[in-house]
């Protein structure tokens, strides 16, 4: 028997019965672990997509053009333009597990139903006149309303307005590509629901603070409430920045507001596999640089920002979006204030047990 050091036999495959072992290995569908190891687990995560910015004044002309010359309708479903990581080639993900992208519907248009076991999610940047029908339940859609479309939830959008709407989609498409867990099917091709209701029956079911009604007893897994409203969402941060200048524990850093869009019948991620959040940054605040396993994608809701992406500064304003890695450390710092939406895939993480996060110095 040959005694040979498994890494430099690795590298150099000098020796020729060794050689003949990897070309038998290989003609037996084997691989030694020895030659993969360091690629296979690193000593911390090494993903393939990178911090990335998509700058709001770039996509919105570009979605405006998409308008002009490509028709939504059956087939193509949607007229989203995905947000494409350049470490990502071919691929229209922003990372590895999250897809997001615009979409715009025009004057009077309509967006044909289907459903698909991919969790999804809008949030409304500006604009309001587009009602999203989910699973039979027309819902507006308006500026700072984040609206849920779980899996399998048949879904529809409709603009009733003379004017084109533009929000963001975030769903866990390269997620479910991964677990190769996809499936899809097309409803009717005509609107099946042309009214236009100011609140939503599921609205008018759950959204009461701390009020469950009764005949709804069991759990779900994904929220029953299908739109979280800004003027909600925004009560919530102003009372954590009033509390926190008045001496009381309300936020998750100085000067830092922060709510999650949740499950009000369990308290958990309002979606299985996509987490949902607003941060609020007040004038002259600087967050801690964060790192955590799992990726995220933020998208500046009002005000302007530096974000510190892996030591690189990039400067924002309202609409700019950005995507961070696995593990990449980030820190938000911001004069005027500004306030940020952020999704990420941290549910899967916590459920499989692989979520770690790690704190360190301000940025
Ligand atoms: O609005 O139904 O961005 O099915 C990607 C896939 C949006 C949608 C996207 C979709 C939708
Ligand atoms: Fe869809």
């Amino acid at each position: 028997m040959v005694a040979v050091d498994p890494r430099s036999a690795a590298g150099t495959g000098s020796d020729r019965a060794l050689q003949q072992l990897y070309a038998d290995f290989d003609a037996a569908g084997l691989m030694p672990l020895w030659t993969v190891r360091e690629g296979l687990m690193p000593a911390a995560p090494a993903p393939r997509a990178v911090p990335h910015v998509w700058p709001w004044a770039e996509l919105l002309p570009l979605a405006a053009r998409a308008g002009d010359l490509v028709p939504v309708g059956r087939g193509g479903e949607r007229r989203a333009i995905a947000l494409a990581n350049p470490a990502l080639p071919g691929d229209p993900f922003a990372t590895g597990t999250l897809w997001a992208a615009v979409q715009y519907l025009g004057p009077k248009e309509v967006a044909p139903a289907h459903r698909h076991t991919q969790n999804a999610f809008r949030f409304v940047l500006d604009g309001e006149g587009v009602w999203t029908v989910v699973d039979g339940d027309p819902v507006a859609m308006r500026r700072g309303d984040l609206l849920l479309t779980p899996g399998w939830a048949w879904h529809e959008h409709h603009n009733t307005a003379d004017a084109p709407m533009v929000w963001l989609d975030g769903l866990d498409i390269p997620l479910v590509a991964g677990l190769e867990a996809g499936f899809f099917e097309f409803g009717p091709d005509e609107l099946t629901d042309t009214t236009t209701p100011v609140a939503s029956r599921g609205e008018r079911l759950w959204a009461h603070p701390g009020l469950r009604p009764l005949a709804a007893e069991r759990d779900t897994v994904s929220s029953p409430l299908p739109a979280y409203r800004w003027r909600h969402t925004d009560a919530a941060l102003t009372a954590q920045l009033e509390l926190a200048a008045q001496g009381h524990p309300a936020t998750v850093g100085p000067g830092h507001a922060a709510v999650r869009f949740v499950n009000p019948t369990t308290g958990r991620d309002a979606l299985p596999t996509v987490r949902l959040e607003m941060h609020r940054l007040a004038a002259a605040t600087a967050t801690t640089a964060v790192r955590e396993v799992g990726s995220s994608v933020w998208q500046v809701f009002d005000g302007e920002a530096t974000v510190t992406l892996d030591d690189r500064d990039h400067v924002l304003g309202t609409g700019d979006l950005f995507a961070v890695p696995s593990w990449c450390p980030v820190a938000i710092r911001t004069d005027a204030g500004a306030d940020l939406f952020r999704f990420s895939d941290a549910p899967v993480y916590a459920a499989l047990h692989l979520a770690r996060r790690q704190t360190g110095e301000p940025a």
